[in-house]
């Protein structure tokens, strides 16, 4: 990028499908999901994102892939590389050839082949380390592709295990640049020596998942004592309802990728 350049930062994001209804899910039991109180909350969402100073980058809506709203799966975007997955759960394959298309806009970009299977969920970077989780999602061999394209940028990357929730953002995000927050039930510990940490409340266990932009964290509005846990740690919290969307097993992270870019390219 030129030095002379201003920096923006862009938010990928996908309208909700209306196929949300028959999303994928591995732990909750399915309920019915009102599209409209939906898309109104991933219309607050982009809000919240817009408010931040990003620019929005809106994939075309994709009727037919019931989780295309949950763009984070479909690719790790880098300074250097965009790294566009192979989801775990074969359904939604077919997201990634859009983001590719716009992400190729942006970045060099790379991709991970068959059998691997990496979902963009499962990887929290934390300065030049980049945690991957092994979930149901994510393979070991999806890992080691990641690494390959990262290396030659100084990326490190470390293995996650992870129990009983989706993806490592699901048990651990940062809200910081070196303080994260986590579930130690879904996660060790262990791995993130050297970084602070606040536990999610133990009545609040899906509330690891935040969205942190410049100095705010994005956050669900289902996790209130969480949310004042991470007030009295001296986050700046903006708390909106995501709750139709919690019911796919989505997020707040898992909603956009957010990246930075040359404002001089053409939008
Ligand atoms: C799925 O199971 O793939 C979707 N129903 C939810 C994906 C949520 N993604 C995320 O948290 N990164």
């Amino acid at each position: 990028m030129p030095s002379s350049a201003k920096q923006v930062r862009i938010a990928v994001t996908r309208p909700v499908s209306p196929a949300l209804l028959r999303c994928e899910l591995t732990h909750l039991a399915r309920a019915p999901i009102d599209i409209d109180r939906a898309r109104e909350q991933h219309a607050t969402y982009e809000q919240a994102l817009l408010r931040v100073g990003c620019r929005l980058e809106r994939l075309p809506e994709a009727p037919l892939l019931a989780d295309s709203v949950f763009v984070e799966d479909t690719a790790i975007v880098l300074d250097e590389i965009a790294v566009v997955t192979r989801p775990g759960a074969p359904s939604r394959r077919a997201e990634t050839d859009s983001v590719a298309k716009v992400l190729g806009r942006y970045r060099r970009i790379a991709g991970i082949a068959a059998p691997a299977t990496l979902d963009g969920g499962d990887v929290l970077r934390v300065n030049r380390t980049l945690y991957v989780g092994l979930s149901g999602r994510s393979s070991r061999s999806g890992l080691e592709q990641l690494a390959e394209h990262v290396a030659p940028f100084g990326y490190r990357v470390e293995a996650v295990p992870v129990h009983g929730c989706l993806h490592l953002k699901s048990a651990v995000t940062r809200v910081g640049p070196e303080t994260l927050l986590l579930n130690p039930q879904y996660v060790a510990t262990e791995p993130f020596r050297g970084l602070e940490w606040i536990e999610v409340d133990s009545a609040e266990p899906l509330g690891a998942n935040a969205l942190l932009l410049d100095s705010e964290v994005i956050y669900p509005a289902s996790k209130p004592r969480t949310a004042e846990r991470l007030r009295r740690g001296g986050v700046a919290v903006s708390v909106i309802d995501v709750s139709e969307l919690e019911k796919a097993e989505g997020a707040v992270t898992c909603c956009s990728l957010v990246f930075v870019d040359d404002d001089r390219r053409e939008p």
